[in-house]
């Protein structure tokens, strides 16, 4: 089964699995985010320079999608007001936009940001609440965008507390049949929608590799699967290592998921992740 993602403005090719790089705008992020911060202010505030030479890096080193957030979605992290969301992520959308062909991502929740994001330039809303606030789910029904529902139990501020399931793989698989079926009710047509199962948000370290060693049964909805493992703590609790350093064990994961269905592939280590790409595309094909 080879997928096409329709954006409004480009259909990608999923036919060999895509890099997406992310750009964290927030001053808390635990892997690279305030390496974006303005050295000369002393409340967080993102420099776009920076912001865009990531961004101008991940394209040269093979990323077709860039993913801009603001909100910070760490395990404990507070949340921070949709005017600051829209302070940290517009002007590097529009920057990305005025400047690099690359298909930006826009991880937020929020419909007011999903709406301003639109209108920079973004063409996907990757959203770790799969449209479930207030309106999200009618501004991307009304445009031209794509989605990504990604599954999450409880909310980033707590979700580490407890992990609840009776059976993990099914109860996210039936969630995110939930929210496609949501998805295409409002008119959203099945090829501007990806699935996530969420690696890290609400589940333990067994359920998030259940969850990587089952991916092939999210292939029966029938829709691209993006993954984000990069440099989390299913990782890094494995390795032992802090984020930074977990770059080797996540390949070694990404390589999994690919081998098991990965379409696209979110990652702060853009060609380690096209490295592996190449290598798992060439090792199907022999
Ligand atoms: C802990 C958990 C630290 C999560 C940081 C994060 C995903 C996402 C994020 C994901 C999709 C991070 C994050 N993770 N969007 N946004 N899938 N679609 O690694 O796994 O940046 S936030």
């Amino acid at each position: 089964m080879t997928f096409f993602l329709n954006t409004g403005k480009r259909q990608i090719d999923l036919s060999v699995p895509v890099c997406m790089g992310i750009i964290n705008a927030t001053p808390d992020s635990f892997s690279d985010g305030s390496e974006l911060a303005k050295n000369s202010e002393d409340k967080f505030v993102v420099d776009i320079d920076k912001a865009l030479f990531r961004a101008e890096s991940f394209l040269q080193q093979g990323a077709l999608i860039v993913d801009v957030g603001g909100e910070s979605t760490r395990p404990g992290a507070i949340e921070i007001s949709v005017e600051e969301e829209l302070d940290r992520v517009i002007p590097i959308i529009q920057a990305i936009n005025a400047n690099l062909d690359l298909c930006i991502s826009v991880d937020t929740s929020s419909a007011q940001v999903m709406t301003e994001a639109i209108n920079a330039g973004a063409e996907i809303v990757n959203d770790i609440r799969a449209l479930s606030s207030a309106n999200a789910l009618s501004v991307v029904a009304d445009s031209q965008v794509a989605v990504c529902l990604m599954h999450m139990q409880g909310q980033p501020r707590t979700m580490q507390q407890s992990y609840g399931y009776d059976d993990v793989i099914e109860e996210v698989r039936r969630f995110l049949e939930t929210r496609v079926v949501a998805c295409k009710s409002a008119g959203i047509s099945s090829e501007r929608i990806l699935i996530d199962v969420g690696f890290g948000f609400g589940k333990s370290l067994d359920q998030n590799f259940k969850l990587l060693k089952c991916l092939t049964h999210f292939k029966t909805l029938n829709l691209p699967i993006v993954v984000g493992i990069s440099r989390k703590s299913m990782i890094g609790s494995l390795v032992n290592r802090p984020p930074r350093e977990c770059v080797a064990g996540s390949i070694a994961a990404t390589i999994l998921a690919l081998e098991n269905g990965a379409n696209i592939v979110r990652t702060h280590d853009v060609a380690a992740t096209v490295d592996a790409i190449r290598v798992h595309s060439t090792y199907i094909l022999a």
